[in-house]
């Protein structure tokens, strides 16, 4: 509310990626299927409700409004609608475009109400809301990479004014392949204005306080790398300084990890009773939205014995599911992830007077034997040298001397373990 003379607040919104397909949905006997495809715009028209009821003195969206070329006219049409309730109520909206909807990416238009202001792709634009002594900067993407310093081109500050930069960034990135308009802490800084309203990041985060300096995060989830609550950052300035920025989810839908550790002896009963409490922990969070959950199980157990055979599994993921239909109808289980082991002593099974005792014996003694390690490591040459690029990928370094046989020694220990497994499964 406004209340005092030269109050306002505006809301930073970043990377809504309206339309963006959800990945994995996948469709199983009363899954909220429209629920779910309509998360984005969901999502976005939370965010303009959030404004009307604050009665914000404008909105600010930091790139990605639409994920893509749009796929129907439609997703301009429902946009503008959106934009529209915000004009009815004189709430104007500054935007830039980002990489998603780079001018050349996104070339397709619609008449957009009268407050829809989207900021010039060729060069920094400065606009002024001299009611509020507000001055709005930024740029947006012509194309869809930009491997220069956007920020470091934007005008100066308005003195006198709360100067407002809007930013699709990827911030500090690696000169070499960053591409979204890397910029520096150092630059936004010494610019001089108030607030730094960035987007491209979809991870909220605050960069630093003075001058304030964040991304918004995107206002809903739209993958499992996507976790936790999502929203907007809404933002109050008194007397032309900034007094407040509070966060508000706007999330319809919300993701999690869920990596459940298995010990040894946890039978598959005992992972159901594991998962139920997590599955209500997500719940309890989601605070009445639907909570998107992928579920990972790890470790040795005993339930592994159960999950060794194709049929074994399935019966497990699809207990899962039905696991979360009962714990709330507003779960989703996105994806079943088993990667489970046998619960080992390989103490005990070396001593055994069986193939897996000897097979467990000459591994030994190739691990304590450093000639045995190198011819190990000539044999495995032919491998190693055609694979080095997935070697580096899985973070495992080909090296030589005595870091050589370290490697040599992990390697032949995580055989052995397979082995063991694979024996055992064969003799089941
Ligand atoms: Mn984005």
């Amino acid at each position: 509310m406004q209340t005092s003379p030269g109050r306002f607040q505006f809301l930073h919104v970043a990377d809504p990626h309206i339309d963006s397909p959800l990945k994995n949905l996948r469709a199983y006997p009363g899954a909220p299927l429209d629920e779910l495809q309509a998360v984005t715009r969901t999502a976005f028209e939370n965010a303009v409700s959030l404004a009307l009821d604050e009665q914000v003195a404008l909105v600010v969206v930091a790139g990605d409004l639409f994920d893509g070329p749009w796929k129907h006219m439609e997703t301009g049409v429902w946009t503008a609608h959106q934009f529209r309730r915000l004009d009815r109520a004189g709430i104007p909206v500054f935007l830039v475009r980002g990489n998603h909807d780079a001018a050349s990416r996104v070339t397709q238009g619609i008449t957009w109400p009268e407050n829809v202001h989207w900021l010039s792709v060729t060069q920094p634009e400065t606009v002024t809301l001299d009611e509020h002594r507000l001055a709005i900067h930024g740029q947006g993407f012509g194309e869809g990479a930009i491997d220069t310093d956007l920020a470091a081109g934007y005008p100066d500050p308005v003195p006198g004014y709360f100067n407002l930069g809007i930013l699709h960034t990827s911030l500090a990135g690696n000169p070499q392949h960053d591409c979204y308009a890397p910029t520096s802490e150092q630059v936004l800084k010494n610019k001089g204005y108030d607030y730094w309203a960035l987007g491209h990041i979809h991870q909220r985060r605050t960069i630093r306080q003075q001058p304030y300096i964040a991304y918004a995060g995107n206002p809903q989830g739209r993958h499992v790398r996507e976790t936790g609550e999502k929203g907007c950052l809404l933002a109050t300035v008194e007397a032309g300084q900034l007094t407040g920025v509070e966060f508000r989810p706007t999330d319809v839908l919300r993701w999690y990890h869920l990596h459940v550790e298995l010990a040894a002896e946890h039978t598959l009963q005992d992972v159901y009773r594991l998962l139920r409490s997590e599955l209500e922990q997500c719940v309890q969070a989601s605070a009445g939205r639907l909570s998107a959950i992928r579920v990972e199980l790890q470790g040795a157990c005993q339930a592994h014995q159960e999950l060794i055979h194709p049929a074994g599994r399935e019966q497990a993921i699809e207990e899962i599911r039905n696991l979360g239909n009962e714990v709330d109808e507003s779960i989703w289980i996105e994806s079943v992830v088993l990667e489970t082991d046998l619960p080992l002593d390989l103490d005990q099974l070396r001593a055994g007077h069986d193939l897996v005792g000897e097979l467990l014996r000459d591994c030994e003694a190739i691990a304590d034997d450093e000639d045995a390690l190198l011819e190990l490591a000539e044999e495995l040459e032919p491998l190693t040298s055609k694979a080095p690029g997935e070697l580096d990928e899985a973070g495992v370094a080909v090296s030589s001397g005595p870091e050589q046989l370290a490697q040599l020694r992990t390697w032949l220990r995580q055989t052995e373990r397979m082995l063991v497994a694979r024996l055992r499964e064969a003799a089941s």
